[in-house]
């Protein structure tokens, strides 16, 4: 057995950690023989309930988890984390402007990147699903002076799932057919799921599908879902915005094998989206890395929606710019 990693999962006591700690816990995420000590934040208010969760992780009596610590405490969360899951979120209240949300969650999200400064290890990998997940990944990044800012990225993963689960529906494929997925920009209604690059058993997924589907019916869906969801389930995603986050993890710490994934990173310039957000990006991982697929032809339909995702990006990025430095 190899010697236990850290994880951290903050919103410990919410929803979707109640279904990532277990699936995090059962080796979904690191491999079937990686113990490791899970990291439980939540605020103050929520310790009871937390409580509740972490009797149920006890009686599963998982075998590789090597220890529990549960806390309000961000710097206890973070010590030696290896990884960082940053789930916790403040939701939108009544009456809450937009621009009190970003502020809301800027607070919190600065903190975090404190504490992961001073306490994580270095090596530490920060995966941002509280929402606005790229501008609190940002946020987090921009507080961890001693950390690289590429050790910080947000979730599109669940966006890029969807996206492939809906054109595996449209074609009759299964998703394990499908290649070259991409979700650029923000984990909002701006995101763009593009299939430009996309082959389905080897084919264009293009000359499969007509571009009224594309416009109408595909692109609309995967930005909406998370509105349908709740509309159904009276709740938010959460089973699956786990999984998505046990895929991102795995896939960054245990490599793609050369297959595309998205994530949302810190711009580098890459196709046009200066530096300054954390914008979501075809990627390949090996050894433990990220690299942005580079090289791609962007055609005007897909430069346009690119930029009106960047834009959105920077708005957010204006309503928080005094807690960057
Ligand atoms: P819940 O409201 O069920 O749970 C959130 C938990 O976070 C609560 O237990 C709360 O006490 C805790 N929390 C609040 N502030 C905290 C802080 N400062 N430190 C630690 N914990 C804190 O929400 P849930 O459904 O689990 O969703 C969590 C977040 O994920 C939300 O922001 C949500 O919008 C976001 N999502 C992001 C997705 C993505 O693809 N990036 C998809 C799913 C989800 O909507």
């Amino acid at each position: 057995m190899k010697k236990p990693v850290k994880v951290a999962i903050t919103g410990a006591a919410g929803q979707i950690a109640y279904s990532l700690i277990f699936r995090v816990a059962s080796g979904s995420m690191l491999g079937p023989d990686q113990p490791v000590i899970l990291q439980l934040l939540d605020i103050p208010d929520a310790m009871e309930k937390l409580k509740g969760t972490v009797m149920e992780i006890e009686d599963c009596a998982f075998p590789l988890v090597a220890g529990i610590v549960s806390t309000a405490d961000p710097m206890e969360a973070f010590d030696g984390t290896d990884y960082a899951l940053l789930v916790g979120a403040r939701p939108r209240g009544p009456g809450m402007e937009r621009k009190d949300l970003l502020s809301a969650n800027a607070a919190i999200f600065s903190v975090q990147g404190k504490a992961l400064s001073e306490k994580a290890s270095r090596d530490v990998r920060v995966l941002v699903v509280g929402n606005p997940a790229n501008t609190n990944a940002l946020i987090a990044a921009s507080n961890a002076k001693k950390l690289d800012p590429r050790q910080f990225t947000a979730m599109v993963r669940l966006d890029h799932n969807r996206a492939l689960s809906q054109l595996a529906a449209k074609t009759g494929a299964a998703t394990t057919d499908i290649e070259k997925m991409i979700v650029w920009g923000n984990h909002s209604s701006t995101q763009y799921p593009d299939i430009s690059h996309c082959t389905v058993k080897g084919k264009p997924a293009k000359s499969l599908v007509d571009q009224a589907w594309i416009e109408k019916e595909f692109i609309p869906t995967v930005q909406q879902r998370g509105a349908a969801i709740i509309k159904a389930r009276g709740l938010s995603s959460a089973a699956s915005a786990a999984s998505a986050a046990v895929d991102h993890m795995r896939d960054w710490a245990l490599g793609t094998n050369g297959k595309w994934v998205s994530m949302a990173v810190p711009s580098d310039g890459s196709y046009g989206i200066k530096p300054g957000v954390v914008y979501g990006y075809p990627c390949v991982c090996k050894n433990g890395q990220y690299e942005i697929v580079q090289g791609l032809d962007i055609d005007a339909f897909s430069r346009a929606r690119m930029d009106a995702t960047d834009a959105e990006l920077r708005e957010e990025r204006a309503a928080i710019e005094d807690l960057l430095k």
